[in-house]
């Protein structure tokens, strides 16, 4: 049985359209997908839409249709948006709506009730609708327009006074503080976990979970205890009911379930303005419920539009189809994960993508392989050269790239992406100086068998690179792995729990085999003008 990795994204509301926030999330947890594919794990990766609250009932009011309608609508959209434009590899595209996680919400709820975790009271206070959150007295104020909004988040808040059912967050801040001293790799990065430890050693005070003046959402199951019976119809608070998506993607609460095995999740992949939900909330659902934590929180940054935030007032939305189009899909998920690391806020801009493009693409690996294939096309009668005895210098720059793979696990672990991607383009600049130091075009009137030695350790790299950037770049890596020759259909008895054959990390080791054709290579990463 191979080693499982179960990871998510957050859920999106589909109050609106996806932007380029919720592409950035999708596409580096694909990417973290992907790696853990090729590198033989057992991989289930979730992602989905959070279709309940009063968000979605006030925006489906007020666009005169029914909540379930605009869930769909929505849902569909970020649903095409991953198949058809950002090539998201997940295994299940849940909807809260979806009837099995009705039952997992309903479930959970009994069993945080069963452990006395649940009581019967009355709310009073800020609701944002925007942020679907409740804050303190002291955690608003009125700003200059007289309107009271929420002071970290910058919403309007009403006030809401309701009968309410009450989780025992308070009786949950120690056992989440050792959690997280137990557990350092829990909280990432380091920064966020630092605010949330700050933030538990504060205190913490009992969670409203449930509301009555609205019925878009899950029904709270009836109370088996006297003292939690009511004639008031509840839902649950959004948060209890979109948090347990994540155990209804693993099976829960169905023991036979053959999803079973991907619980605890590996990863969950957020981004930073959720951070209190998914490492205070949630953990303390889990521990109320019997029921073991994930591994790991890996909190992402915001990505800006030129260092601004995008909204819709400022018209700076930038639609994820529109930016795929202009540069190509692979160039996007390249940017996003080299330009600025995974844990930092960053901003795109026009010039920065394309000098991306330009510069790590086209000039620094495109041009690598254009190069190297054109001249084996060309020279070597288009077959795979043929190594004769390696200089120190051939060994050092092939053991830089055979070293790679471990790299990449070591920075994949902690999803740095950004350091995984920057080792990789460290070895082709020296394989690009190599290169030109070697001069095979002299070579090829001087010396024939040291050009195609060259030459086979050029490709080599360019292998290796290929290998790995098939989680990032899939179409291009495909393309560059078939100029070389490398065999995709040959089952090399390799396939792996995902279906990945011989062209998974398995093949790392493998060499390219002098001989093999080696057809006119065209440019992968063509320059944008
Ligand atoms: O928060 N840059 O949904 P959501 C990067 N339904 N990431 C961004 C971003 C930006 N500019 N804007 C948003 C929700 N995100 C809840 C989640 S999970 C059980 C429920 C990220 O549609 C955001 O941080 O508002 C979150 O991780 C995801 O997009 C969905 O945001």
């Amino acid at each position: 049985m191979n080693t499982t990795y179960y990871l998510t994204t957050a859920i999106a509301y589909p109050n609106g359209e996806p932007h380029i926030g919720h592409a950035y999330e999708y596409i580096a947890t694909d990417v973290m997908a992907r790696f853990k594919r090729l590198d033989g794990y057992d991989v289930r990766f979730l992602t989905g839409t959070d279709e309940h609250g009063q968000k979605m009932q006030q925006t489906a009011e007020q666009e005169g249709i029914s909540p379930m309608e605009l869930a769909t609508r929505n849902a569909d959209v970020f649903q095409d948006m991953d198949d058809n434009v950002l090539d998201v590899s997940y295994d299940r595209f849940i909807r809260t709506t979806d009837a099995d996680h009705k039952a997992s919400a309903q479930e959970i709820w009994r069993r945080m009730e069963a452990a006395g975790d649940i009581y019967l009271d009355t709310y009073s206070g800020w609701y944002s609708v925007r942020d679907e959150r409740f804050f303190a007295d002291d955690e608003t104020h009125v700003n200059d327009d007289g309107v009271r909004i929420a002071t970290e988040t910058g919403t309007e808040v009403t006030w809401t006074e309701e009968e309410s059912y009450f989780f025992r967050l308070s009786n949950y801040a120690d056992k989440l503080l050792a959690h997280y001293q137990a557990n350092p790799d829990f909280i990432a990065p380091q920064t966020r976990a630092n605010e949330v430890i700050r933030f538990v050693e504060g205190g913490l005070e009992d969670l409203s979970i449930s509301r009555t003046s609205f019925d878009w959402g899950i029904p709270v199951p009836e109370a088996t205890d006297p003292a939690l019976k009511t004639d008031k119809k509840h839902v649950m608070y959004v948060w209890v009911d979109a948090l347990t998506n994540y155990i209804t993607g693993a099976g829960f609460p169905d023991a036979d379930s053959e999803l079973k095995r991907y619980w605890p999740a590996d990863l969950h992949v957020i981004g930073k303005d959720i951070s209190r939900f998914h490492c205070i909330f949630w953990p303390a659902f889990l521990m109320s419920a019997g029921i073991e934590l994930p591994k790991r929180v890996m909190i992402h940054g915001f990505l800006n539009n030129e260092g601004e935030k995008m909204s819709k007032s400022l018209g700076n939305v930038v639609h994820p189809a529109g930016w795929v189009e202009r540069y190509g899909l692979d160039t996007v998920r390249f940017f996003l994960l080299r330009e600025f690391p995974f844990g930092a806020d960053g901003s795109y801009s026009h010039d920065g993508v394309v000098r991306r493009k330009n510069a790590d693409l086209s000039n620094n690996l495109g041009n690598l392989a254009q190069r190297s294939l054109s001249m084996v096309y060309k020279n070597v009668d288009g077959q795979v050269p043929q190594p004769g005895e390696l200089t120190a210098q051939d060994e050092q720059i092939l053991a830089d790239a055979a070293g790679l793979l471990d790299t990449w696990r070591t920075h994949f672990e902690k999803q740095d992406f950004y350091r995984a991607l920057g080792a990789a383009w460290k070895v082709l600049d020296d394989t690009n100086s190599y290169f030109a130091d070697q001069e095979p075009w002299v070579l090829r009137k001087t010396d024939e068998a040291r050009m195609q030695t060259v030459l086979w350790v050029t490709l080599e790299v360019v292998r290796r690179i290929a290998l790995l950037i098939q989680a990032v770049m899939p179409g291009s890596a495909t393309k560059l792995l078939d100029a070389l020759g490398v065999d995709a259909s040959a089952d090399a008895g390799r396939t792996n729990a995902s279906g990945e054959g011989p062209r998974s990390y398995a093949a790392w080791d493998d060499q390219l085999a002098p001989g093999t054709p080696i057809a006119k290579p065209t440019p992968v990463f063509p320059r944008h003008e």
